[in-house]
């Protein structure tokens, strides 16, 4: 009797304790906007509910038990979080809240949430976080949303301290396109391993999905081939400017494969033929039709060289480039270039472009190629990827292939912002961030219809780049917008709201250490914050 009197008035003196504690906490924290958050690629759906969750020590993370690749999101998340403010969150099985604290629940979602498969949902109330998804990609974009629903410094490690607060509200979400990606061009000049995982990282961000890398041109070959070992040894040993070059190994290309995967970013491989082959051309003579080896070339012109599409030697050199370099690709792609072939008559160019094709199907990929493969014989089982020339884009259409829209005049990341820029070329005119911002996919070749739309590319040719510097710079921010357009609804997608949206992430960018270009078309500012106005709040408490 004694004992359970005790317990009793212990209880309640626990509770009391318990009561004050979680009542004070809500007093500290003011109420939120989630929809202040300036989010890109723009969500869905975002229904804000104007109260806080708060991490603090005591908060758990929550996944659903034995599911590996869940599992494996929630570390991340945790990672992310441990960076950050240096405090380690374990990740814990299990699909409910913690008794006590708030909770992270990572949940795989049910079939009546209706997501499609790399959506994902954010419900985030007081006490409890829930991000559902149905696949582990899914739920990696969900964690993108949330890194932005953090304060830029989130993405500097150190840069947070307990408590970070985040505001509430549910956000569905989900890409419009399946085909995000960027270009990044090794050939003209060689970026190393290192380069390209952060270039991997910025993509991440934004929820691109796709790194297309150009691996080989009239300037140099990039991808070690132990058959034909003389295209990195002589064809790799120069670049645009006379520099000196470099390649993949076959263990830098996998590390390289295998860094993107786990962002849930696909690597397509390109060898571009017959044309801009100048390096092959140099390092086997039998490829020329006069079996002769070229000069190694560092200049910038295009147009100028072509495999001998007679010779049997060659289609055995294709089959052999294609053969290794798919060996180690686990995406379904392979990229076989055909641009710009103005030294190939157009005959052979038909001839040789088909037999490519054959060989890329024989080793189980889809073919990618530039616009200019539409005259080849192609049909819905292969991709065309428009940069000029509507005309083409429609022919590949009409043949059933889907198209990668790279629209020169908006999306090639190489072309100058401005007359000043320091970097960049003007062929296909400049390319503010308007520019870069305002185009649709589907309207840019009449006649094409959503459906023939697989998604977009920003290729960044590189010419006039040679470090990870001069690549921020013409990425950022055009990337932000092309990721947009990937993601977002036509309908929610108008320069004047997004200007002021981007202007918000330069704490973002400058918190990832990125050198970007400060157009004067953006209102950059401080970031905004999440919490209401504190007049807002002392209207409301009179
Ligand atoms: C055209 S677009 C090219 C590249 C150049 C680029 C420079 C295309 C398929 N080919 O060879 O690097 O312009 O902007």
């Amino acid at each position: 009797m004694i004992m359970d009197l005790r317990n009793s008035v212990l209880t309640t003196f626990l509770l009391g304790v318990l009561m004050l504690t979680t009542s004070s906490c809500k007093e500290t924290y003011p109420p939120t906007d989630m929809t202040r958050n300036s989010i890109i690629p723009k969500p869905q759906s975002v229904v804000a509910t104007n109260q806080t969750f708060v991490v603090d020590e005591g908060l758990s993370i929550r996944v659903e038990e034995g599911h590996e690749a869940f599992k494996k999101e929630a570390l991340r998340l945790a990672g992310i979080l441990k960076n950050a403010t240096g405090v380690g969150f374990e990740v814990e099985e299990g699909d409910k809240a913690a008794w006590f604290g708030n909770t992270i629940l990572i949940n795989q979602s049910k079939a009546d949430q209706n997501l499609p498969p790399s959506g994902y949902e954010l419900d985030i109330k007081e006490n409890l976080l829930t991000l559902t998804a149905s696949s582990s990609e899914g739920l990696f974009y969900g964690i993108q949303t949330l890194r932005q629903l953090l304060t830029a410094q989130v993405e500097q490690a150190g840069g947070l301290q307990l408590p970070v607060l985040i505001p509430t509200g549910t956000i569905r979400d989900w890409p419009q396109y399946e085909y995000r990606g960027m270009m990044l061009d090794v050939a003209r000049h060689f970026f190393d391993v290192p380069t390209v995982k952060r270039v991997i990282d910025y993509l991440a961000l934004y929820k691109m999905n796709t790194l297309h890398l150009h691996l080989s041109d009239d300037q140099g070959w990039r991808i070690e081939i132990e058959s034909w070992p003389n295209l990195t040894t002589h064809g790799g040993s120069t670049e645009v400017g006379g520099g000196e070059g470099g390649f993949f190994t076959k263990e830098d290309y996998k590390e390289i494969v295998a860094y993107a995967g786990d962002k849930h970013i696909t690597i397509v491989p390109e060898i571009d033929m017959p044309g801009h082959t100048n390096a092959a051309l140099a390092s086997y003579p039998e490829l020329n039709c006069d079996g002769k080896a070229t000069e190694l070339y560092a200049g910038t012109k295009v147009g100028f060289s072509t495999l001998c599409t007679d010779k049997e030697v060659v289609y055995e050199f294709v089959d052999d480039v294609i053969r290794e370099i798919s060996e180690i690709t686990p995406g379904p792609y392979f990229h076989i270039g055909g641009d710009e072939s103005h030294s190939t008559e157009q005959e052979d160019y038909e001839y040789f472009m088909n037999r490519a094709r054959e060989i890329v199907k024989s080793h189980g990929k889809t073919m990618i190629g530039w616009v200019e493969v539409a005259h080849a014989g192609i049909d819905e089982t292969d991709i065309v990827q428009f940069w000029a020339k509507e005309k083409n884009a429609l022919q590949g259409a009409k043949k059933g292939a889907k198209l990668i829209m790279s629209p020169s005049k908006h999306a090639y990341l190489d072309i100058k912002y401005n007359e000043d820029s320091p970097l960049g070329l003007t062929w296909a005119g400049l390319t503010e961030v308007d520019d870069a911002y305002n185009w649709d996919p589907v309207t840019l070749v009449e006649g094409i219809e959503k459906v023939d739309v697989l998604g977009v590319e920003a290729p960044l040719w590189a010419e006039t780049i040679e470090t990870l510097d001069d690549i921020e710079y013409l990425m950022f921010p055009r990337i932000l917008g092309i990721a947009e357009i990937g993601w977002t609804v036509r309908e929610d997608r108008r320069w004047d709201e997004y200007r002021v949206r981007l202007g918000q992430h330069r704490d973002r960018m400058k918190a990832m250490g990125i050198d970007f270009y400060e157009s004067p078309l953006v209102p950059w500012q401080e970031e905004a914050s999440f919490f209401m106005d504190i007049e807002m709040t002392d209207e409301g408490g009179e």
